[in-house]
């Protein structure tokens, strides 16, 4: 994909955003790309280095424990380094600008919060949230973990507090998360191959409910076919340029409500 999208395609999605009462967004592991974060299935993708069964499942965690944490400390790590990208920060942005907005992430780096994002729905749960396995106690921690960390309180192993393949996405999350898109008017779609299930089928399901999809990804995925519009390029490059559309014509919404 040439990568520089097309200025009356943005001008269509900006209208579209501006002219809607309720906005959802389904971010992926793309939005947080140009933050140096690996995405899954990309080139330099976690799954080229692991296979999800070894390292993102509850049979693995009960196999290899100190495996599994070996690779959410790298990836813990590796987040300690980073920072919200230009596109964490526009979405952000878009909460603010006029209509009720709801902001649906598969990824775990709680990047979008510390952009700036609140309402927000965090599908897979958040890598810096640790989870005991024994009393079920949970907590948020930033600094290193060990090869195996115990619970101070029990003992038992503690896990991350993410959610892995073959378990259930939290309960409350993901009726939010479906109400959101099915009372949208408008879904942006950005920065997901769009295979992981059930987050996926939020695209599908906004779109039966009579929502504009809109994709915004590197390449086009399956949600291209039931997508309105379809801006290719980097998520970090398309949404502040979107963002600042939707803002001009809210302004100008604004003058002329005020002039009228
Ligand atoms: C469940 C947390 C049931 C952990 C993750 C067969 C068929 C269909 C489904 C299944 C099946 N077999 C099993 C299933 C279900 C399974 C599933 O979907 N498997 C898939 C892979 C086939 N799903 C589950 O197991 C789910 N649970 O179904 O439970 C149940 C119900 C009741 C009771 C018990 C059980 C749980 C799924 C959650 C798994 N956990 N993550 C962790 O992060 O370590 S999933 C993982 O994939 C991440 O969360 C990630 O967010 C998610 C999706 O990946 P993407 O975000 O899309 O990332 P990816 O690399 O794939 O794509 C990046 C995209 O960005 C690309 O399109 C690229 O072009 C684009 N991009 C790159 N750079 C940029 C960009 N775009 C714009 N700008 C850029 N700069
Ligand atoms: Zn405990």
């Amino acid at each position: 994909m040439s990568g520089v999208v097309d200025p009356s395609l943005l001008d269509g999605a900006a209208r579209l955003l501006a002219a809607a009462r309720s906005v959802a967004a389904l971010t992926g592991a793309g939005v947080s790309d140009e933050s140096g974060v690996p995405t899954f299935r990309g080139a330099g993708g976690y799954w080229k280095n692991h296979r999800a069964e070894d390292v993102a499942t509850p049979t693995a965690f009960r196999r290899d424990p100190a495996l599994v944490w070996e690779f959410y400390n790298y990836r813990r790590d590796l987040l300690a380094g980073v920072e919200p990208n230009a596109g964490h920060r526009a979405l952000a942005e878009l909460e603010s600008l006029g209509a009720r907005f709801t902001l649906v992430t598969q990824n775990v780096d709680g990047l979008h919060a510390r952009a700036g994002s609140a309402r927000l729905l965090e599908l897979h749960g958040n890598i810096w949230v640790v989870r005991c396995t024994g009393c079920r106690g949970e907590h948020t921690s930033r600094e290193a973990l060990g090869a195996l960390p115990r619970c101070t309180a029990c003992g038992a192993l503690l896990r991350p507090g993410v959610v892995w393949f073959g378990e259930p996405l939290p309960p409350g999350v993901w009726e939010q998360a479906e109400r959101a898109v099915a009372e949208s008017d408008c879904l942006l779609v950005v920065g997901t191959s769009a295979v992981v299930q059930p987050a996926a089928s939020l695209a599908w399901r906004a779109a039966q409910a009579g929502s504009r999809v809109i994709e915004i990804n590197t390449e086009p995925t399956p949600a291209r076919d039931i997508a309105a519009l379809g801006l290719y390029g980097q998520a970090g490059v398309i949404l502040p340029d979107l963002v600042g559309r939707v803002r001009a014509l809210r302004v100008q919404q604004g003058t002329q409500e005020t002039t009228s």
